[in-house]
Parts: structure tokens; sequence; C-alpha cells
């Protein structure tokens, strides 16, 4: 049901009562538990998915109407096309000017930026020189945020599961409104006899029940549409409690997204279903502005509009490992099938080693996949990154401290942002076993660098824990330019430093010394903050290392009182951790371990764009369709750049912890190899590959479009480095899969119905 144009049909609901009721008194009871309520056979779950999100933060903080084709750009990509855009064939895959081509009128809104040296974000007029900023997707999750405290305060469990989806548990809601609807029940509730079970449901309907949304149909409701009544909508027939639960969710449902959009204007869409995964799949059903509900009686033809790797987490290895393992025949509906040919100790068979994975796939293709909803993320780390353009590499310790500062700000902006959801949930979210106001601080900083020749260099230190922001942030400053000079004195890169000592700087060093106080190029720096700690009021310590008055930002000019700060002796445990000793051999089953992580996130990532580009060139206006997994993984990857994440999943194990101690032993394995001369010939090639892609961010290696630059060169040294290991060839193995082996969603069914069977063993790797 649209939010824009309402429409609700109020006319008496369609029932036909079972003579006996699937549902005891108890199963009613627990709807008002939220440790139960999400998993019973009456739950109901909301699911709620901002329609083009940034896009559409950009036509409202612009003031634009609904229908101005609007994308939002980061660079020449864009991240978030407007449906409106959408109809004049564009999608994400799609640069400015692939857009522009496609609609000359198309609206290009460009992300907020941080300028160098700035510490906070704004908007620039035009697109924004990427040598000198970078993205900050603040105002995105500022937005974020007024949203969620509509639904919070509409639902009390509510699940952001990321920047603009969230589930939410109408369990209370439901209970209370169904009491409300049917007085009798409270009697049976009062008398409490649980394994009683309820009575079937009236005849006829309180008038003020009705179903708001989009319902999926039973074929006889279909036909009854179809045959009978053309042109008339079907009425949805009521058979049981189940039902009237959720016609209750799908006003409560359609309620607040109607509030978010009164409230600050943005379309949604909507699922509601008994679980997690079945929600979200309603919610992608249709789209925009709408929603979609999915009865307990419907689940199995429901899903059978999907496939298996449609549903989250199966997208990728793991579903194609299924389809493989299960012979699933590619011309017939993977969820189906399996439901259809295989018991649970039929799958526990073939997946010996992994009977949860079995459970899991026996539960999904039934939508008997049960998730509590989680109200609260541990947050481990949060890094601020920037990748230098090819031809601005930052080779100054000024301009490298600038970048610090930009950093260290959107760090800043983030932390104001967890304290903002912990305090909010623990006020809105009432739970016993959640302590009040509690906070979470960073009890260790890193910087991390990678310069021109690919070698990477890291350094940490602990943080002083302060309930103070503004402290801390003045700490992290101080900190990272400390740590910065620190590496560069240590490092064992003989031209990181130009063989200065960064310590011989002085207070009253001048700008222009700093300028031209030369380091060797880096290619990309960032500033990680990690080992969060939770805290309370009452166990704060606010110690903090710098002047206590000191609670302003730190202006340019400051840069040189911090280099005194860092000039003056260090406190003990600013020390650096100690170092992890690496052999400088290169440990075979490291480097496969370290080929098999590329690879398959490689693998996973290659088909679904070469399936994306394969569909744009078969067609040059194809309708949008986008994986949501490949969507989301992107996403992550982008974030991990702009926003929390874990560590960089290549080759963590590697990453030098501390880059003051030998050479030998500080790079990492693929640094290492890299400084072999028998990969020297290849090594050129790869810096050349690499300039291309920082210039277009397409490898014509691999003929597929690339977002992280660093890594996808990473990709082809473990490949070389495989071909060399193995004296093969893996070039077969990165190519994406053929299109027709993988399998296609409801919303392409059509554009691509023929699908082919997974040969066995296909996901084998090479080594
Ligand atoms: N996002 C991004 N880069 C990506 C994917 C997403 O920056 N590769 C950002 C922009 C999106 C937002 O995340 O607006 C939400 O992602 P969705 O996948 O939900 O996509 P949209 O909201 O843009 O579109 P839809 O209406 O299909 O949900
Ligand atoms: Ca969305």
């Amino acid at each position: 049901m649209s939010v824009k144009n309402l429409n609700v049909d109020l006319a008496a609901l369609t029932t036909d009562p079972l003579s006996k009721s699937a549902f005891t008194i108890k199963d009613l009871i627990d709807l008002n538990d939220p440790k139960l309520s999400y998993k019973l056979n009456l739950s109901v779950i909301g699911f709620i998915d901002l329609n083009a999100f940034f896009a559409q933060c950009e036509q409202i903080r612009l003031g634009l109407d609904d229908d101005a084709p609007v994308v939002c750009a980061q660079w020449q990509s864009l991240i978030a096309v407007s449906y409106p855009a959408r109809k004049f064939g564009i999608n994400r895959m799609d640069t400015i000017q692939s857009a522009k081509k496609k609609c000359p009128k198309l609206i290009i809104a460009h992300a907020a930026a941080f300028k160098k040296g700035e510490d906070h974000w704004l908007y620039v007029k035009g697109l924004p020189d990427q040598t000198v900023y970078k993205v900050s997707l603040d105002p995105y999750r500022r937005e974020s945020r007024k949203i969620i405290k509509i639904l919070k305060e509409g639902c009390d469990m509510v699940e952001k599961a990321s920047v603009d989806e969230s589930y939410m548990d109408f369990g209370r809601l439901v209970y209370l409104k169904i009491l409300s609807f049917f007085p009798f029940l409270q009697d049976l509730v009062r008398e409490h006899n649980p394994d009683t079970y309820l009575p079937p449901i009236l005849k006829t309907l309180p008038e003020s029940l009705y179903w708001v949304g989009d319902i999926y149909k039973t074929p006889e409701e279909d036909a009854w549409f179809s045959e009978s009544q053309a042109g008339a909508e079907p009425k949805p027939v009521i058979n049981d409690w189940d039902d009237i639960c959720l016609v209750i969710g799908s006003q409560i449902l359609y309620d607040l997204r109607n509030r978010v959009f009164k409230d600050l204007g943005y379309t949604t869409s909507g699922g509601l279903a008994r679980n997690k995964r079945l929600a979200k799949l309603a919610g992608g059903f249709i789209k925009p502005d709408m929603q979609t509900i999915v009865r307990n009686k419907l689940i199995y033809r429901f899903l059978n509009n999907f496939e298996l790797i449609d549903i989250t987490g199966m997208g990728g290895k793991t579903g194609d490992v299924i389809l493989s393992k299960f012979d699933v025949p590619g011309d017939i509906n993977s969820i189906k099938f399996l439901r259809e040919h295989f018991l649970l100790d039929q799958l526990k068979q073939e997946l010996p080693n992994d009977h949860p994975l079995a459970e899991r796939v026996f539960n999904l293709v039934r939508g008997n996949y049960i998730e509590e909803l989680v109200l609260r993320t541990s947050v481990k780390s949060m890094m601020s990154r920037k990748n230098f353009l090819v031809n601005a590499f930052v080779d100054n310790i000024y301009d490298t401290c600038d970048w610090l500062k930009v950093f260290v700000g959107d760090l800043y902006s983030r932390l104001i942002e967890l304290d903002d959801e912990n305090l909010n949930l623990s006020m809105l979210q009432l739970d016993s076993d959640r302590e009040k106001g509690s906070i979470m601080r960073p009890k260790t900083i890193s910087i991390q660098l990678t310069t021109s020749s690919y070698t990477k260099l890291s350094k940490q230190t602990p943080i002083p824990v302060s309930r103070s922001l503004e402290k801390l942030r003045v700490s992290m400053t101080n900190l990272t330019f400390r740590l910065l000079l620190e590496l560069l004195e240590n490092s064992n890169v003989p031209s990181l430093n130009n063989g200065k000592r960064p310590r011989l700087l002085k207070v009253t060093d001048s700008m222009d010394v700093l300028k031209n106080y030369k380091i060797m190029p880096l290619a990309n720096l960032s500033v990680v903050i990690s080992n969060f700690v939770k805290t309370t009021d009452s166990n704060l310590i606010d110690s903090y290392l710098g002047n206590p008055n000191n609670k302003g930002l730190l202006a340019k000019q400051d840069i040189e009182k911090m280099f005194s700060e860092v000039n003056t002796e260090q406190p003990k445990q600013a020390l650096p951790a100690p170092i992890e000793k690496k052999s400088k051999k290169p440990d075979q089953a490291y480097v496969k371990k370290l080929f098999e992580d590329f690879q398959i996130s490689e693998n996973e990532r290659k088909e679904e764009q070469a399936q994306i580009l394969k569909s744009k060139s078969a067609s040059p206006a194809p309708q949008f369709k986008e994986d949501k997994e490949y969507i989301k993984k992107l996403f992550d990857e982008f974030e991990s750049s702009n926003a929390p994440v874990d560590p960089p999943r290549i080759a963590p194990k590697s990453k030098p912890k501390v880059d003051s101690n030998p050479p030998d032993s500080n790079y990492n394995v693929l640094n290492t190899l890299r400084s072999s001369s028998s990969l020297s010939t290849s090594e050129e090639s790869n810096k050349s590959l690499l300039e291309r892609l920082i210039r277009t961010r397409y490898c014509d290696k691999c003929h597929i479009p690339v977002e992280d630059v660093f890594e996808h060169v990473d990709l082809h040294y473990a490949m070389e480095l495989s071909e060399k290991l193995n004296g093969t060839s893996n070039q077969n193995e990165i190519n994406p899969k053929p299109e027709s082996n993988k399998r296609t969603s409801h919303q392409n069914k059509q554009e691509n119905p023929k699908k082919k069977k997974l040969d066995k063993g296909q996901t084998k790797l090479p080594f």
C-alpha cells in the first residue's frame, strides 16, 4: 500500500473459518513476551526498506519533486538511483557519463565530503575534486537515525539491519490490538488454560479490521480475480488467528511507513510475514512505496518466486555449493526442488561436516528459519580511509597530517552516532539485562598506510578512555600524529622518510618546512579505532593526556603544537604492542589460504558483476534489478572506507601489527613475495594495472568494474603467485562463471528462464 496514494479498501474481510483453530491460548499469550514473540506460528515480523535511500535523501535535501530523476554519486560512480531515474534504464553500474547519456536531464547529487585538512563534511558545489576530498556518509546516517527513532517510537522491538533496513517484531502491538478487537479473548487469557485451543474465528469480523497492502494470494484467490471478478481486487480469505494477526500487523506496518513519510518525506517498501527472512523477501517483492504480506498458508507458494541464492546468506559460495551438492536441476526452482526432494536427514547425510547448514537449508526452503531480532550490534572497530589517486599520492608530512585530521573528524561523527544509538536504545527498548546509559569507547587507535610501492605499514597505541567525545577527538588527533611520526621514524622502508628522523622536526618549523618534508608517496592512509569497551556513567575513567581545557577543534596552526606534544616523551602505556614475528620465507599453506580467500570473494563478486554487465549489454534499458546480497557486499566494501568495519578481509592475519622492528619482521607475506625478484616484471605490470584501475575503476584484464582497486591488484598478485607455486594457470578460475550457471530471482526470471545445472566441483579452488 502506497503512503503517497492512500486507497484503503474498507470492505469487510472475507472469512472462511476453520472448524478448529490451530492455535492455543499460550500461542496468543506468548506474543506478549519479546523473548518468545519472534518464534511463534502467530509471529508478526515487519521489514522496512527505504526506497533508493541516498537518492531520496538528496531529493529531499535539494527540495526536488518526487518525479525528478535524481542519482547520488560518489566521484564518477552512482551509489543510489531514484526510481524516476531507473525508468531511464539507469542503474548503479552506470557512471555519471553513461547515466547522463540515458537521461540528459539527470540530476546528479554528489555525496557530502570532507575537505583535506577539515574535520567536518560539507556539500560541494558540482563534483568535488577527488584529490582533496573524502566522501562522508554522515548525512545519510543522520537521516537513518531519524527514521529509526520514528520506528522505535511506534514499536518496542526494532532491529536496524543496515543504514536503510529495519526489522520489527510487532508481537506486543498485535497482542494488545487483538484483545481489544475481540474482548472475549481477554477472558480466555485471564482464565489461563494455556493448552486450550482458541475458538474458530468469527464469520463476521469488526469493520475496522482490513488488510493494508498487497496480500500474496492463493491460486484460488487469483483465479477468482481473473475469472469472475475481472477488474476487482480479490479479497484474500481469512481462515484462522494467524491471518488476523497479520491483518493487524499490516495496519501497524503501514502506520509506521506512513509516519516516516509524513514526518520526513521518505517512501519505503514493507514486508510482513512470520519471520525475518520471509519479511525481507516480502519487502523486496514490490517496490517502491508498497508493502507485501505473506500469510502462513502461502509461504511455500511465495518462496517459489525466488531462488535459493536470493535468500540472505545463500547468495555466495554457500548457495552455489548447495545447488551443486544436491544436483539441483538448472531449469527447476531451487527452493521448491530442495524442499520436495530432501528431508533433514538426507541433507545432513550430504553435509556430514556441517549439520547446522543442513538444518538452515531445510528451514529456509520451508520459510521456517527463525532468527531473533538483534537489537544492539557490538561494534568491533571503525575505519576511516582514503585511497589517493595515482597522480595525487600524498608525499609530505603536512598533507598526511591534514588527512589524519579528516579521518579523526569522520570517526568522531561516527562515535557521536554510536552514543546516540546506544543511549536511545537504552531509553526506548527496555530490557532488564541491559545497562542503562552505557556507551562504547575505543581503547586502541592505529594508523595504516600503503606506500606507492605497495608496502603496508601500521602502528597502534592505546587511547585514554574518556566520556567526553571532544576530549577523545583531541586525543585521537594527537595520537594519530604521533603514530605517524613514529611510523616514519621506525619504518624499514628506506625512502619513507627520506632517511631523515621526523623527531628532528621542531615546534618552530613552519608549514613550508612540513610541506617540504617529503616522505615516500602514500597510496592510501587510514585511521582505525578498535577494542571497544562498554562503559557507563559510573565506571568511566575520564583520563586525558592533553590539556583538559582544550575542547576546541584543532586548527591548521595547531599542527605545530602537536609536533611539540609528539616530541615530548610518551607515557609507557603508549608504546607499541609487541610485534608478531614472521618468517621471511613465504609459507605455502598460508599463501594457499590467502589465495582461497581472494578467490572466493573475487569470484562471487565477478560473477555478479559479469551477470549485471551481461544483462546490461543484452538489453540497452533493462528493468532495474540488483542482487541485494551483491549490493550489500559492495556496500560493506564501500563502508570499509567510510563506516565501522571489521579489519580488512584481505589477508587479515598477515597485517603487520606495528612496523617499528627490523625489516624482516614487518612485511606481510604478499609484500615479501612481491619484493622477490621473480615477480618484479609482474609487479611492474600490476603497478600499471593499479594506475589504470584508479583512473577507470575497470579491470581490463578481467573485464569487470572494480570497486576496491588495491584489493583487486592484490588478487592479481595472488593469482600470479598461485600460478608460480603450482605451475598452473588459474586464469580460468578467476574468469566469471558463464551466466547460464547463475540462478535468477522472480524479478528477472522471465528475462532468463533457462537455468543450467552447475557442474559438480565447479566451485573447487585451484589448490
Ligand atoms: N549503497 C552504496 N553503495 C552500494 C550499495 C548501496 O553506497 N554499492 C548505499 C546507497 C543506497 C543505500 O546504501 O541508497 C541502501 O542500499 P539499498 O541496497 O537498499 O539500495 P537503495 O535503497 O538505493 O535502493 P532500493 O530501493 O532498491 O532499496
Ligand atoms: Ca533500500
